[in-house]
């Protein structure tokens, strides 16, 4: 079913009420949409377009995969290929309801305290915007990026391609705010970030709250960025201020981020001791586990993207390749599964080690269906994996062969 189709089906059919309590059953059932039949048709499965929330309602929806109010996914054909990805296009995770947007009313007033540091205190964005500037390109993305091509459909977003996306912060190195406090304090070795979600009532907060504690090395990169793609920060990506931290898996970088405590040990919150832990199969998560810190070596293709139609004969490949933090050296592609390799072009603006690469690369493929795989390498030496690590939550998926476009040339 081409996408346009879709699309213009889903805007006849809005606002009936007998759609919206139709099974969202269409897309999987490859029902033919080109029949002559006398209007108006409505066919039985037709999906219901699911609606962005009301925090994001500014997102290009046809971009994205609603999962849940607080889960939207970039489509892989609108990933587009010009490497920044769009705000309207990023995709959206919050474990908590997203802040109000009330919080931007006076964004310079956003406080944030410092603990563990020399002179602890608080400041506000105001005050944090004259210390110190710095402007950089990361990927963010998701731990459980990846997560759809799990065979054992681990509990969570089924993610696939799209829950990553790279993006350009402005801020203030976070190294520059530790200074200015006087530093750290002896003896501590994580950087602690809290998220300023106010806090459902009646639960133990620590089983709640968005607090992640990454290893005091990344003050080398990290920052607090109030900007993103050249705009103030929305709500739905962290606004007024977010943790970043370059190379990190998503979760690490807190939006809203009300507290900043260097700190001599992890953080006691749920979703620090337990939550997004490589949990081996047939185990339960534990603090022991290794947490999701820093990225691993991973490629996909966007082009083609696997959906509508795709003309035999020469092709255009074209794909993104990151890592956590050590540049791309390397990226080869296969048209037959992974049995042979080329190696494909790096292209376009080369925005750090932090940014993901473009890559592109010419194939002939004749009528028929050709399975399209893409393998990184970094300049550390890390090679993409054909699988991934299995683990019971599903983070951390950099299988090349999961990530495999099936494209049928005709
Ligand atoms: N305060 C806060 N920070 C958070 C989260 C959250 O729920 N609350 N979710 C984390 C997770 S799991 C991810 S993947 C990213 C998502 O960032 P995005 O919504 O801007 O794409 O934010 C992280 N930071
Ligand atoms: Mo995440």
């Amino acid at each position: 079913m081409s996408m346009p189709t879709d699309v213009r089906r889903r805007q006849l059919l809005a606002g009936s009420a007998a759609l919206v309590a139709a099974p969202l059953a269409g897309c999987a059932t490859g029902a033919p949409t080109a029949t002559a039949a006398p209007a108006p048709v409505v066919p039985p499965a037709a999906p219901a377009a699911p609606k962005l929330p009301a925090y994001a309602a500014w997102k290009d929806a046809d971009s994205l995969i609603i999962h849940s109010s607080s889960t939207l996914e970039t489509k892989r054909s609108s990933m587009g290929a010009s490497l920044v990805t769009p705000a309207e296009r990023l995709y959206v995770r919050n474990n908590l309801p997203a802040m109000p947007e009330s919080v931007l009313a006076d964004r310079d007033a956003w406080q944030v305290a410092f603990e563990g540091v020399a002179k602890p205190g608080t400041l506000t964005l105001a005050q944090l915007k004259t210390i110190d500037f710095i402007s950089v390109a990361t990927v963010l993305q998701c731990s459980g990026n990846g997560r759809g091509f799990f065979p054992h459909k681990p509990s969570g977003t089924p993610w696939k391609v799209g829950a990553a996306g790279c993006v350009i912060w402005a801020g203030v190195p976070l190294k520059s705010v530790i200074e200015r406090l006087g530093g750290a304090q002896g003896g501590m070795l994580y950087i602690t970030g809290t998220g300023g979600e106010k806090l459902p009532e009646g639960v133990d907060p620590l089983s709640v709250v968005v607090e992640r504690s990454v290893p005091i090395a990344a003050l080398q990169d990290a920052m607090l960025a109030w900007e993103m793609n050249g705009a103030p920060l929305s709500v739905a990506h962290g606004g007024p201020l977010r943790l970043v931290v370059p190379g990190y898996q998503g979760v690490n970088n807190i939006k809203y981020v009300k507290r900043i405590a260097l700190t001599p040990s992890e953080s006691k919150a749920k979703i620090m001791s337990h939550g997004y832990r490589m949990t081996p199969m047939g185990q339960k998560a534990e603090p022991s586990q290794a947490s999701v810190l820093l990225m691993n070596v991973k490629s996909w293709i966007n082009t083609p993207s696997g959906d509508g139609k795709l003309a035999a004969g020469p092709a255009q490949i074209l794909g993104v390749a990151f890592s956590g933090g050590s540049p791309i050296k390397r990226v080869e592609v296969s048209t037959d599964g992974g049995k042979t390799w080329r190696d494909a072009k790096l292209v376009g603006p080369d925005l750090g080690p932090f940014a993901w690469r473009q890559f592109a690369i010419q194939a002939n493929l004749p009528a028929g269906t050709h399975t399209l795989v893409s393998r990184a390498t970094d300049a550390a030496g890390q090679v993409q994996p054909q699988q991934r690590e299995e683990n019971v939550s599903g983070y951390g998926n950099n299988s090349w062969a999961d990530h495999a476009v099936t494209v049928v040339a005709a």
